[in-house]
């Protein structure tokens, strides 16, 4: 059994190293990457079992993406090797120190090919959470239709389902994407957006207005990722707000997908809404100050280090 199940797709990531145009690096950096794949990770290290589920090509690229998640402790081993597809490729550079451009090449490749025959309801129906995203809603017909599925399950065995938006325009439309992510939504018991996607969900110009109207004033959680301005959660009536913790920002990319571990770990530990936030935005600043899209997702161990003043050094 997991603790959190989650599905969709990942990526072999080739980053460039230093600032510049991709064009002239002469090497480029070899990991994975995949928003859900990412929080799996970030619970994993936080101590939860998290397992994920997705296509991978039978190809050396799949490979190094099923044994990466071995080695993290996550579970794959609903996951399936599709001889009849290549593993997707995302490039991600730094055009400037500020500025991270991501390219996919991904359409048509193994992990689009999700679908609802590799659901595995027992492990769906017998977790504690599952976490979706709206970038396998954007993914294809047949991995829309798995996150729906797996969402069916989730809800007809009383799981509860976690929802980050994760708007992709490189996959489709806001028009396009509007009214699956708001479907998804409505059944999500924790929805995660970041503050430039609350449009996607509802009309409220206003970000906290539209916070409340998608929490509907019941139990659902609406959290609002707000980058290096913090975040905020709205349940019910209330209205809690978290700054970020100050670190030096080296790769922003899965810092979404930290803080997504830290807060729904908060959850499975029990912590009140307050402390989810907290930890949702220390594992979220842990996560920007590495390179790659989840090294930098911490322990519980390297949790505590943040009690020591900046500068401290721990011998
Ligand atoms: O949140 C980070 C993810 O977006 C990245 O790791 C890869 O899943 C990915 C995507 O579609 O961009």
């Amino acid at each position: 059994m997991s603790d959190l199940v989650t599905i969709g797709e990942t990526m072999a990531l080739l980053m460039a190293p230093d600032v510049g145009r991709m064009r002239d690096m002469t090497s480029l950096r070899l990991s994975a990457a995949g928003s859900e794949s990412n929080v799996a990770i970030g619970m994993s290290r936080l101590g939860y079992r998290a397992s994920w589920t997705g296509r991978v090509g039978d190809d050396e690229l799949g490979e190094m993406i099923l044994g990466l998640l071995r080695r993290e402790g996550v579970d794959a081993s609903s996951s399936v090797v599709d001889p009849s597809a290549q593993t997707a490729i995302m490039l991600k550079e730094r055009r400037t120190a500020d500025v991270v451009r991501v390219t996919y090449y991904r359409r048509g490749f193994a992990g689009s090919r999700l679908n609802p025959e590799d659901l595995d309801e027992v492990l769906i129906g017998g977790a504690r959470l599952l976490h979706l995203t709206g970038i396998t809603l954007g993914l294809s017909t047949s991995a829309r239709a798995a996150a729906f599925g797996a969402a069916e399950i989730a809800r007809s065995c009383g799981v509860p389902l976690s929802f980050d938006v994760n708007y992709r325009a490189a996959l489709w439309s806001k028009e396009a994407a509007r009214a699956d992510l708001a479907e998804m939504a409505k059944l999500a018991d924790f929805v995660f957006a970041g503050e430039d996607e609350l449009d996607l969900l509802c009309d409220h110009p206003d970000m906290v207005t539209g916070a409340r109207e998608l929490s509907g004033g019941g139990a659902r959680e609406v959290v609002v990722k707000q980058g290096s301005a913090g975040a905020l959660v709205v349940v019910g009536d209330a209205l809690l707000e978290e700054p970020a913790l100050p670190v030096r920002a080296i790769d922003p990319v899965g810092a979404g997908d930290a803080f997504v571990a830290g807060y729904l770990a908060a959850v499975l530990d029990g912590a009140d809404t307050a402390g989810r936030l907290r930890q949702g935005c220390a594992t979220g600043a842990f996560a920007v100050t590495v390179l790659g899209d989840w090294e930098g997702a911490p322990s519980r161990a390297d949790l505590e280090l943040l009690a020591h003043q900046s500068g401290t050094t721990i011998r």
